[in-house]
């Protein structure tokens, strides 16, 4: 059993206080010497022998207190037994030898693009250094780099540089995981500013030469993170530099070292004619995700990895915040939880599910997950919605105060939240401990009366068994209800009701007629709500509900019924469905950008995900069929209106990535995907000569392909963008996404054929093997040639990539939704996976636990 148990935790048996680490750096042969100031840890008594992680590491040289020492490493560190350590403190010194250009799993320090960066989160310093790569050890850094770069960069502030060098100190204590170096031929876009209390910051977006128009964006929103935070958390900055990287090959989005966070470039750089719309969002989201953990994640970090949530569904609860403050919390939240459902829902369903704190796990960074991430946000929204905006405030204030400087956890962080509002959370703990969505089941009375009427609510709960987790108690669950009478005015305005039995009834009395309810408000709890009411009821609520997430979604579970009935029953598009949503796209007085989410069809990954809820086997070329019947009958019903509401969403005047004009191309371009179907392609082929913006030109390319045409377009979009791979890994993207089923391994094929197909670059691979899986009915093809494929390149990159392979293997999460043919073929692919000679861990974990 290779796996690690939270219940093992022991305090490190050292601790270290500073850190000395000199780089000469030199692709295939770089010398890292480090001198650790370190001392027994008073938490541990006895005498301990030293373990320092180490991976992949040639020892040079080895001292303790200046002399020589003999210890041989083995394949994971490096043991200096006790008896040879003084008891008190003492300085040991390693110089080791690594390849940053044979670096292909991106981990520690590799080479991108001739630049040196590294990514040591979770467990990557130990690819750079003999160390104990831990949370719990925080130690002050100081930096030197050698090397014959013109930029040297490193964490904390800068303390002298000269042709060749650059010494860097990080003032405050901080895991090895938040180390970082940079070092390349870079230019910086610059700027300043002034936090609260006067400190003036240094602000810089370093890129590569040719890309310094690219960072207005992403500067503009890390002066808005930095203005947020101190306003609404009251944090500062707490550095005379911040500096932010961008790197082309990199594993994840962005990181949040120390002072110097590193971004894939595709999450940081940004102009109207490479980036679309929900890509300027998604930067500001993300630069504002990775400033807001220097408080939540790097100030006050986690103990061990098992309390990742701890600072990753936090800082995710901050950015959400964030962006709805800046862009609109109505729409923010429909599309926070159509990715909630669509990525963390489907992890819970499946033989993934994880609580989102683990209590075990093989390889840690197989834990990045929606249910850690994205789950670990919603718990705190629950937290929020219970204590109130005035205790969260309190409890916020008491977890910077009481652990500022400290590796904390979750027990910690509930801590906080008792001692600062005198609530008993061990009953909501275990929305951290247990693993699965939880469901409400809804039930109604209502008795008429003299003296006004009463209407009773009933909700139960049941919590599925999930994988190691076959019973569960029941959970604290806020339920915001709101009541409408029969003209559609709000009765009883959002109440939090909480449900924390398996059953409980809550009454409002005096009411003159039966009340419509309006459940869930907000989502205010990550629950599947099961509530039988009619079509009508639905067509009621979407019209008239005061709360717009629960508008939007009486629309989404309208369509999800109307798909369904087309898809099982093979019934006709629904009247009710077609009216309701026209009524809604045409009404001016709504925000285009909620209009445009409500004209967005459900899915067919969500759609396969509901029928096999409710009992169905799905039939994933089925749902696409009837997909496209729907789309057709809306098309059809606002056919003659859909030129008109094109021309009333321009946006005229120089280009704005803010929401308002983005809402507008949103809706406009709805209705061009819509015009196609009807006009054999006639508007969006002149869409797409006329666009001036990445946004426009993309959806136009798609409306195009998605009816089976736009090659020339293609052909276009290519000749103008050949040298650029940011935008190139759309062109790429589309067409995968948008094939025909029959078609998908085909162009698959040809597009990995190419010269400027590579598995070094995750942003490519992802963008041609994650549309891949994303294309449903293509991916489900019967055949079962796309699984195979898959399979194989999944197979191809282990070998050089395992982080990225494992995480892209969650294709296969779905496997037992299909029939018995789907899931045999899947699971031939997962077990041939498994077998393969020198698997790595990472991605023989995933295949191991998808195989149950
Ligand atoms: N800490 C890994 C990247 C992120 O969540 O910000
Ligand atoms: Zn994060």
């Amino acid at each position: 059993d290779t796996a690690v148990y939270l219940r093992d935790y022991q305090p490190f048996a050292h601790c270290v206080d500073q850190v000395e680490l000199t780089f000469r750096l030199a692709p295939n042969s770089t010398r890292v010497s480090a001198r650790l100031h370190m001392r027994p840890n008073p938490a541990r008594e006895g005498r301990h022998d030293l373990r320092l992680d180490g991976e992949g590491l040639r020892l040079i040289a080895l001292m303790l207190d200046g002399r020589p020492l003999d210890a041989t490493p083995d394949d994971n560190g490096l043991t200096i037994p006790a008896a040879d350590l003084p008891g008190g403190p003492f300085v040991l010194e390693t110089e080791v030898e690594i390849a940053p250009e044979a670096n292909t799993a991106l981990e520690g320090l590799y080479m991108s693009n001739g630049m040196y960066c590294t990514q040591c989160e979770a467990e990557g310093f130990r690819k750079i250094t003999f160390y104990p790569d831990r949370p719990d050890v925080m130690a002050r850094f100081r930096v030197r780099v050698e090397g014959d770069a013109p930029v040297l960069l490193s964490n904390g502030n800068p303390m002298g540089a000269g042709p060749g060098w650059a010494e860097w100190d990080d003032p405050w204590p901080k895991p090895a995981y938040l180390f970082a170096l940079v070092a390349g031929d870079l230019r910086a876009h610059g700027d300043t500013y002034t936090t609260a209390s006067g400190r003036q910051v240094a602000l810089n977006i370093w890129v590569r030469p040719g890309d310094e128009h690219r960072c207005q964006w992403g500067m503009d929103s890390i002066k808005r993170s930095m203005e947020w935070d101190e306003r609404v958390y009251g944090r500062e900055y707490d550095l005379d530099v911040f500096n932010i990287v961008a790197v082309d090959d990199f594993n994840m989005g962005a990181m949040e070292n120390k002072g110097l966070n590193i971004f894939n470039s595709k999450c940081v750089l940004a102009t109207p004619e490479t980036m679309t719309d929900d890509e300027f969002a998604r930067i500001e989201g993300i630069i504002a995700h990775e400033y807001f953990h220097n408080w939540t994640g790097n100030r006050i970090t986690c103990r061990d990895w098992f309390q990742l949530c701890l600072k990753e569904g936090l800082t995710v609860y901050r950015d959400q915040q964030f962006s709805g403050d800046l862009r609109g919390h109505a729409v923010k939240r429909i599309e926070d939880v159509l990715a909630l459902r669509a990525r963390q829902f489907r992890e819970d369903q499946g033989p993934l599910a994880h609580p989102v704190r683990p209590d075990s796990f093989v390889e840690i960074n197989n834990f990045y997950t929606a249910t850690v991430y994205e789950k670990g946000a919603e718990i705190i929204g629950m937290l929020k919605l219970l204590v109130g905006d005035d205790g969260y405030q309190r409890a916020l204030d008491l977890y910077f105060n009481r652990h500022d400087g400290q590796a904390a956890t979750i027990e910690d962080w509930l801590k906080v939240f008792e001692d600062a509002t005198g609530r008993d959370l061990s009953q909501f703990s275990r929305w951290y401990f247990e693993a699965g969505t939880p469901r409400v089941k809804v039930y109604e009375a209502w008795s008429p009366g003299a003296e006004g009427g009463v209407y009773t609510l009933t909700l139960a709960q049941e919590n599925p068994p999930t994988p190691d987790q076959p019973t569960k108690g029941a959970k604290v669950i806020p339920v915001a209800v709101g009541l409408l009478n029969p003209n559609g005015d709000e009765v009883v305005p959002t109440t939090v009701l909480e449900l924390t039995k398996p059953v409980e009834s809550f009454r409002f009395e005096g009411l003159a007629t039966r009340p419509v309810p309006s459940i869930l408000r907000g989502f205010s709890a990550p629950v599947v709500l099961e509530h039988d009411i009619s079509t009508e009821t639905r067509a009621f609520l979407l019209a008239h509900d005061t709360d717009p997430f629960n508008r939007w979604e009486a629309g989404r579970a309208l369509s999800k019924e109307v798909l369904a009935a087309m898809v099982a029953q093979g019934a006709p598009v629904s009247r009710h469905w077609l009216s309701g949503l026209a009524r809604l796209v045409r009404d001016e007085s709504l925000d285009p950008a909620f209009r445009a989410l409500a004209m967005r069809l459900p899915s067919e990954d969500d759609m396969a995900a509901t029928l096999a809820d409710a009992g169905h086997v799905p039939d994933p070329a089925a749902i696409h069929d009837a997909r496209g019947r729907m789309s057709d009958a809306l098309a059809a019903e606002l056919a003659p209106e859909l030129p008109g509401l094109r021309e009333a969403m321009a946006t005229p005047g120089p280009f704005s990535a803010e929401a308002g004009p983005a809402g507008r191309r949103a809706l406009a371009n709805a209705c061009l995907a819509l015009q196609t179907r009807l006009d054999g392609g006639t508007a969006a082929r002149a869409a797409f000569d006329a666009a001036t913006n990445m946004t426009d030109r993309l959806s136009a390319l798609v409306s195009l392909l998605t009816v089976g045409q736009g090659r020339s377009q293609l052909a276009a979009f290519e000749h103008d963008w050949q040298g650029d791979r940011l935008v190139m890994d759309k062109w790429f993207s589309v067409q995968v996404l948008h094939a025909l089923p029959d078609a998908l391994v085909d162009t698959v094929n040809r597009l990995t054929a190419r010269p400027d197909f590579t598995m070094g670059n995750p942003n490519r691979f992802r963008a041609v093997m994650g549309a891949l899986s994303a294309n449903h009915a293509g991916f489900h093809h019967a055949s079962g040639a796309a699984y195979r494929l898959l399979a194989d390149w999944l197979i191809r990159l282990d070998a050089k990539n395992p982080q990225t392979a494992a995480r892209m293997s969650t294709a296969f999460e779905t496997w037992r939704r299909y029939d018995a043919g789907r899931q045999e073929r899947i699971r031939a692919e997962l077990s041939r996976i498994a077998q393969t000679p020198g698997l790595s861990r990472d991605l023989a974990e995933m295949v191991g636990r998808m195989l149950g």
